[in-house]
């Protein structure tokens, strides 16, 4: 058994932001539209009036400000209200592939590594886009990268999940040096047109790449203690879209078919699942809470991490957005299982040599994963 460390990681942070102000100044104008053309009906009291959005609520109820996306036109257009995306040909490199070789290579550079060094790519994300070929196996080709690659889902988990079959993979010597990159196009998945839940989810993509310690040349190191990963099932969070909808004669616009959640009970259930898994995972190594340093958390809303960070040391040792445990989703807002990475990747200055974190995420499925890092 191999010790391992992860030597980098990337962020592809797309080019356009959409602020609050601005989306909701779209929706709201969708909002009229409909209004307007449904004027009878809604008159005659056989639908009901659709209700404008507001910055207040998005801010208060879930910290975010703004968020990236990839293509920001068909988003603002309340004649459409989701991406614009032109189709590329089987011979051009897929959009899902292009970032995330971006965020790859970002990772190998930070660790002073080449594609060629690489022997498994681990796709994984909450939405792929396609069945196959394997995104990770398009993305291997596109880096130079040998060995093997493979596409998993947990969606808001797929990263840790990921990272826990490469340290896996690293330290029973199947591979030595493993890239986990995970393209989240939320915003080709997200239903814009619905007010409970238009705001939450942005664009990004993250890299992470783990390597055998006594290999890693890197001058950063995180040593990975150990990761611990569990799913309960719920319908609260929850994507019908499929290969199967076709054959079941299922409308392709129909609500189901992008996310759709049930976004307090999600909240109430899901934040005191995640603080017992991290307390459970940090005593298999026999360490507090009140010994971590940083805890890297998936970034879907302020008052979960809030909650979180409460249950696990005391309202007075720390809250979200503090040192202790960074805040990224105001800026990017719910990036599904890129979150805690995204954090991890741009809050682990200050940290000293010994200096223990947890990343962790939670999300659909529901799906906890977390992985307790000591720095080098
Ligand atoms: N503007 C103004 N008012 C609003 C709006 C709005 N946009 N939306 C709702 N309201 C109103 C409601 O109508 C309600 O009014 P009333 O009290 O009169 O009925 C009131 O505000 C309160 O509504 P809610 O109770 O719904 O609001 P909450 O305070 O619960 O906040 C949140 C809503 C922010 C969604 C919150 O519940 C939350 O963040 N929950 C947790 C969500 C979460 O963590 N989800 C994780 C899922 S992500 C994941 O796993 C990845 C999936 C794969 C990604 C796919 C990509 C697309």
């Amino acid at each position: 058994m191999h010790a391992v460390v992860i030597s980098g990681t990337g962020l592809y942070q797309p080019p356009h932001t959409i602020s609050n102000a601005e989306l909701v100044e779209a929706f709201n104008r969708y909002v009229d539209l409909q209004n307007e053309q449904h004027a009878a009906a809604i008159a005659a009291g056989d639908r009901a009036p659709l209700t404008h959005s507001s910055v207040e609520f998005i801010e208060k109820a879930s910290g975010i400000k703004q968020r990236y996306v990839i293509e920001k036109g068909g988003v603002l257009d309340p004649t459409r209200m989701y991406p614009r995306f032109a189709e590329r040909g089987d011979e051009e490199l897929s959009l899902m592939a292009e970032i995330g070789a971006e965020a790859c290579r970002q990772a190998l550079a930070a660790a002073g590594r080449q594609g060629s060094d690489v022997d498994a790519v681990f796709c994984a994300a909450a939405n792929m886009q396609r069945a196959y070929p394997a995104m990770a196996v398009e993305i291997q080709q596109a880096i130079g990268a040998g060995g093997y690659g493979f596409d998993m889902n947990v969606a808001c988990s797929s990263a840790t999940f990921g990272i826990e079959q490469a340290v896996n993979a690293v330290r029973s010597g199947t591979a030595k040096c493993v890239l986990v990159v995970s393209p989240e196009i939320t915003s080709a998945h997200l239903e814009w047109r619905d007010r409970d839940c238009h705001f939450i989810f942005g664009d990004v993509c993250t890299a992470v790449l783990i390597e055998r310690a006594d290999l890693a040349t890197a001058t950063e190191q995180w040593e990975v203690l150990g990761t611990k990963l569990v799913t309960q099932f719920s319908n609260a969070i929850r994507n019908n879209f499929g290969f199967m909808n076709r054959s079941e004669d299922s409308d392709p616009g129909a609500r189901d078919k992008t996310f759709k959640q049930e976004g307090r009970k999600v909240f109430k259930e899901v934040v005191p699942m995640a603080a017992a898994h991290i307390e459970a995972h940090l005593a298999t190594m026999e360490l507090q809470p009140s010994a971590i340093k940083r805890f890297w958390l998936h970034q879907a809303n302020l008052g979960m991490n809030q909650l979180i960070i409460k249950k696990l040391v005391g309202a007075e040792a720390g809250v979200a957005g503090s040192e202790l445990a960074p805040l990224i989703l105001d800026e990017f807002a719910n990036t599904a299982s890129a979150g805690s990475i995204i954090a991890f990747h741009k809050h682990r200055a200050g940290l000293q040599s010994g200096d223990t974190g947890v990343i962790c995420s939670f999300g659909a499925g529901y799906s906890i994963g977390s992985v307790i890092v000591r720095k080098h």
